[in-house]
């Protein structure tokens, strides 16, 4: 028997080697032991090396697929925490403009306080002011901030048209509340100017009524909302925002820009229709006071508005003629209510806040209704 060092395990007298690889280089009897088959079934060193490989790809091509996504996800989240934190950082100085604004809005009532004109120092076109870092003033900015204040008492409050006022009957005697047919008149006029049908002041006027029984000639009330796709209910509601405006069947965004500078949605008193300020109010809305009236075209208000107020409540009464009487309570000289609009930089966050401001008796300033983005 022939032997190498590591045949010793294997058998002797002939019996068969043990499966041990070792043992295959033993023979028995000088007959070399053949190799069992199952080693035959294992690829060769080649194939081995080539699964290998791939194994390897797959792996290294999920690895850099996984930090793809993880860095991705990473910037993501940073970025979205960058927006929070400035539209954040952006709604405190907003809410410092309106502070701003009522200081400016309370010196210009103590200065005049019966007349609220555009040559006050609120009507004034501002610059943006720079935002520098707390801790280092004197750096370099890391954004700015712009105002501007409007009079939305230069401008139609649609909420007039949901206002009841005492009825009078045949020899002038009181009777039930009945809706304001004037708030009605004005506004379908208002309509006329700018272009637009007169239909959505009948229209308007019902999406803001408690009633639900749709005016005549021109209204809509549930049956019609409820029947659009999607459906939805009628306001029967002061508008909280002229976009409401927009809630009427086939108004849409065109007829919007149109009629928007014109309007707006303040809330209104008991003691009747907000009064437009003839010395803030633009032509159209002028204008739309009363039929005929085409006095004031928007060059001669600028020119006559460089000096304070204008036209004045003695001119402009006399304008009306026989209407004023029935005016009297539908115009004046001074507002209690403004819109500003706050335009914050941050890096690259852009921020808009509208606040409606209500300055009241004595100038207090009181922010009625803030929105972001959109008036
Ligand atoms: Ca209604």
């Amino acid at each position: 028997m022939i032997f190498d060092s590591h045949a010793l395990r294997a058998t002797v007298n002939g019996v068969a080697a043990t499966p041990n690889s070792h043992a295959l280089r033993a023979t028995v009897n000088g007959v070399a032991a053949t190799p069992p088959d199952r080693f035959n079934k294992f690829p060769g060193p080649r194939g081995q090396s080539g699964v290998a490989l791939i194994i390897a790809l797959i792996l290294v091509a999920l690895a850099t697929i996984l930090a793809t996504k993880l860095t991705f996800d990473g910037f993501l989240e940073r970025r979205r925490t960058i927006g929070v934190l400035a539209a954040e950082q952006a709604l405190h100085f907003g809410m410092g403009a309106e502070a701003l604004a009522a200081d400016v809005l309370m010196q210009d009532m103590q200065n005049s306080p019966t007349l609220t004109t555009l040559i006050g120092p609120w009507a004034q076109p501002t610059q943006p002011l720079p935002i520098t870092p707390e801790d280092n003033p004197e750096g370099e900015p890391i954004g700015t901030l712009q105002g501007q204040l409007e009079d939305m008492q230069g401008r139609f409050n649609l909420n007039n048209l949901g206002l009841l006022i005492p009825g009078t009957g045949p020899q002038g005697t009181a009777t039930a509340f009945i809706q304001d047919p004037e708030a009605l008149a004005q506004f379908q006029r208002l309509l006329m100017i700018v272009g637009l049908e007169q239909k959505w002041a009948g229209m308007a006027r019902d999406w803001i009524d408690a009633d639900d029984i749709p005016g005549s000639p021109d209204g809509a009330e549930d049956q019609v909302y409820t029947s659009q796709t999607p459906p939805y209910h009628t306001g029967n509601w002061p508008m909280m925002s002229p976009t409401e405006l927009m809630n009427l069947p086939g108004f849409g965004a065109d007829r919007y820009r149109k009629i928007a500078p014109y309007v707006t949605a303040l809330p209104t008193s008991a003691r009747g229709p907000t009064p437009i300020n003839i010395c803030t109010a633009p032509a159209q809305v002028l204008e739309s006071m009363a039929p005929n009236l085409g006095e004031y075209t928007p060059e001669v208000l600028a020119n006559g508005r460089k000096s304070g107020c204008f036209p004045d409540q003695t001119s402009f009464t006399n304008i009306l003629g026989k209407s004023a009487g029935n005016l009297r309570l539908r115009y004046g000289t001074a507002s209690q209510y403004f819109r500003l609009t706050t335009r914050v930089t941050l890096g690259t966050t852009e921020f808009t806040l509208y606040s409606l401001l209500k300055r009241g008796d004595g100038g207090k300033v009181t922010p009625l209704l803030r929105s972001f983005g959109t008036p």
